[in-house]
Formats: C-alpha cells, sequence, structure tokens
C-alpha cells in the first residue's frame, strides 16, 4: 500500500439505495477517492439483523455494487468487494465482542429505534451491529470513515472499542474519525421530515430511491410534507419549517449552491414553484447516474470481476490486522 490515508466505507443492501445514502455517502466517497486509498464495500452480513428476502439482498448486493460505480467509483483505483467475501469481518466482530459493553449498545440510537420497528424479531445481531461495524472499520487500520449523521454515534463506540483494546495490548487498531460531507449529512423522509430518509421505510413515498424512474421522483417531492406558512427559509432547529429545511438541503447539495442563495432566488415565491424545481434538480441529478447504472447492471460477469479483485485484496489487507489481533489475546497462530 502507497502512504496515502486510509478509508472505508459501505452500505447495506437492505433495499433500493435513496437519495439519503446518495447524498449522505456515496457523492462524498467519490470526491475523497483520488486523495485517500478507499475501501468500499457492499455490507451484507449488516442486512440480516432485519429479516430479508434471500434473493433480493443477492440481487441488490450487485445493484448497489453498480450504482457505486455509475455514481463515480472508480473500480480500478479502489478496493470494492463483499463484506460476506472476506470472513476477518466475522472473526475479528467476536473478539471485539468481548471488548464492548452491553451498557453501550443499549444507548444507541439506531438498536433503539430497529428493535420498536421489528419487535417481533429483537435479534442479538441487532443488538451486537456496531461491534460488527468497528470490526470493518478496524480490520483496515481506517483513518476516516466517511458516513451520513445517523451512523455517528457507531463511530464512536467504534473509538471507543478501538482505544480500550489499544490501552490493554499497545496500538493495535488506528483510530477512526467520522467524515461528514458538508451539505446533506441528514437527508429527512418526505412524509415525516423530522425523521430520517431511510431506504426500509414501509411507505415508498417518503423517500425518493435511486432506482424510481424520473415522474416518480418529481412526484415524490412535489407531494412532499411542508407547512402552510408559505415562506421559503431555512430555520435549523425548528420542526414546523423541517419540510422546507430538508428540501432547501437536498437543492442545495445537488445543484452545489448554498441555502442562502437558494433562499433569495425564492423570496415572495411560493412552494409549488420551489417544488418543481427542486424535482427538477434532483431528476437531473440522478438521471446520468441512473443511465450508467443500467449500463453497468447489464454486465454481471464484469461486476463478479470486481467482486472477486476486492475480495482478495480486502482478505490480504485485513490479515495483517486479524493476525496481530489473535497473537495479542493470545491464540497460538
Ligand atoms: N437519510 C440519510 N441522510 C444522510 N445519510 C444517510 N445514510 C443513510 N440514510 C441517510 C448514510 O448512508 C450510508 C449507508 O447506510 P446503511 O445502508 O448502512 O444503513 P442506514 O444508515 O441504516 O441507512 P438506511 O437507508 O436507513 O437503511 P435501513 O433502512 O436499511 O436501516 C451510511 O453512511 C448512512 O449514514
Amino acid at each position: 500500500m502507497d502512504d496515502k490515508k486510509i478509508i472505508f466505507s459501505g452500505v447495506q443492501p437492505s433495499g433500493n439505495l435513496t437519495l439519503g445514502n446518495y447524498l449522505g455517502a456515496i457523492k462524498n466517497w467519490v470526491s475523497l477517492q483520488n486523495d485517500y486509498r478507499c475501501i468500499y464495500a457492499m455490507m451484507d452480513l449488516h442486512t440480516i439483523t432485519v429479516r430479508q428476502t434471500p434473493a433480493d439482498v443477492r440481487r441488490r448486493t450487485l445493484e448497489v455494487l453498480a450504482l457505486y460505480i455509475a455514481c463515480g467509483i472508480d473500480p480500478e483505483e479502489n478496493i470494492l468487494f463483499i463484506q460476506s467475501h472476506n470472513s476477518a469481518h466475522a472473526e475479528l466482530a467476536w473478539v471485539l465482542n468481548c471488548y464492548t459493553y452491553m451498557g453501550e449498545l443499549q444507548r444507541m440510537t439506531q438498536f433503539k429505534d430497529k428493535s420498536s420497528r421489528h419487535a417481533e424479531n429483537i435479534n442479538a445481531g441487532l443488538f451486537t451491529y456496531p461491534v460488527l461495524m468497528a470490526a470493518d472499520i478496524l480490520l483496515y487500520q481506517a483513518d476516516y470513515v466517511p458516513v451520513g449523521k445517523d451512523q455517528m454515534q457507531h463511530i464512536e463506540i467504534c473509538r471507543d472499542i478501538a482505544q480500550r483494546f489499544n490501552a490493554v495490548y499497545g496500538d493495535v487498531f488506528t483510530v477512526p474519525e467520522g467524515l461528514l460531507p458538508k451539505v446533506g449529512a441528514n437527508v429527512m423522509s418526505l412524509q415525516e421530515p423530522t425523521k430520517k430518509m431511510s431506504k426500509s421505510d414501509p411507505n415508498p413515498k417518503a423517500y425518493i430511491s435511486m432506482m424510481d424512474d424520473m415522474n416518480v421522483i418529481a412526484k415524490k417531492i412535489k407531494s412532499s410534507v411542508t407547512d402552510s406558512e408559505g415562506v421559503i427559509e431555512y430555520r435549523e432547529g425548528d420542526e414546523t419549517k423541517a419540510g422546507i429545511n430538508n428540501l432547501l438541503t437536498i437543492m442545495s447539495a445537488v445543484t452545489k449552491r448554498s441555502i442562502d442563495d437558494i433562499v433569495k432566488d425564492y423570496a415572495g415565491k411560493g412552494y409549488g414553484d420551489f417544488k418543481n424545481d427542486v424535482a427538477e434538480a434532483v431528476v437531473e441529478c440522478i438521471r446520468p447516474i441512473r443511465e450508467e447504472y443500467d449500463r453497468i447492471i447489464a454486465d454481471k460477469q464484469y461486476l463478479m470481476d470486481i467482486c472477486s479483485k476486492g475480495a482478495e485484496s480486502a482478505r490480504r489487507i485485513s490479515q495483517r490486522t486479524l493476525k496481530k489481533v489473535y497473537k495479542k489475546v493470545g491464540f497460538v497462530l
């Protein structure tokens, strides 16, 4: 490896990727790929913390890879692989489980949220999800982890686990930092704008899927929930403005213009005009990605070749960390 700093991140193939996943994570990955050694995975092990249809997970895993590439991630320059193709993730997660406290995991917002949404299946994997995520990151000695705001709590616990382990055994792990995008770190639901936009939301009108038809995307934005005040203004923390704040954020992220500039353009104008323009801007952002995606997804062999080459590199890098960890905790090598 060269001396570039290391980046690790990934998305779970637990549904069709949303505009939130794109603006919060993948768009940022594209901008980082020239300056860092980047490793991006399709996080299939994480998906089964919630019941999935196996054929859907299988299909979506390659779709996520095709989307990474369509968004601009260069498969020649970055390591792209399927998480389950590298067993070191599960192996390190077991070790780290023994260095993580129940109390820490109980405080995780995502666990509380997902266990209330899936009350019939509050499994141990859902509970220890952040430990697997810590293993994902620490295996590659990642310096930075570009994620959306919802994942920052998991980055914090990852740092705590790494520091705890290092305090006992010496400098085994690089302690990583989360990297948020400047705009779009927390894209909200179009129907309940105080909740984050999520690919597993039961209401498809709540999210823009990167797989939606262009007219569906426009319709979803035009029917997004706003307020009755009729003023296009960004007011941080004001729940009644959550819908407009969200549309302004989305507009800013897809057009690369500041929110202040956008607000000035709409002084005295109504929500109808604004929503039409946001819809058009989002469609223009997603259209070229979709065209590229449609081309790439047709070539399964190309995608499988990337996965197998990526898994080989991922296994090679992570074995160094895993061996070190096994040696430190006393396993015979
Ligand atoms: N709404 C969002 N705004 C900004 N960033 C987001 N991310 C997710 N939703 C938003 C970021 O996308 C990356 C991949 O997320 P994930 O697939 O690992 O799972 P998640 O964070 O739980 O996202 P979802 O879409 O809500 O998935 P489900 O519904 O399966 O739980 C992460 O960097 C995340 O921050």
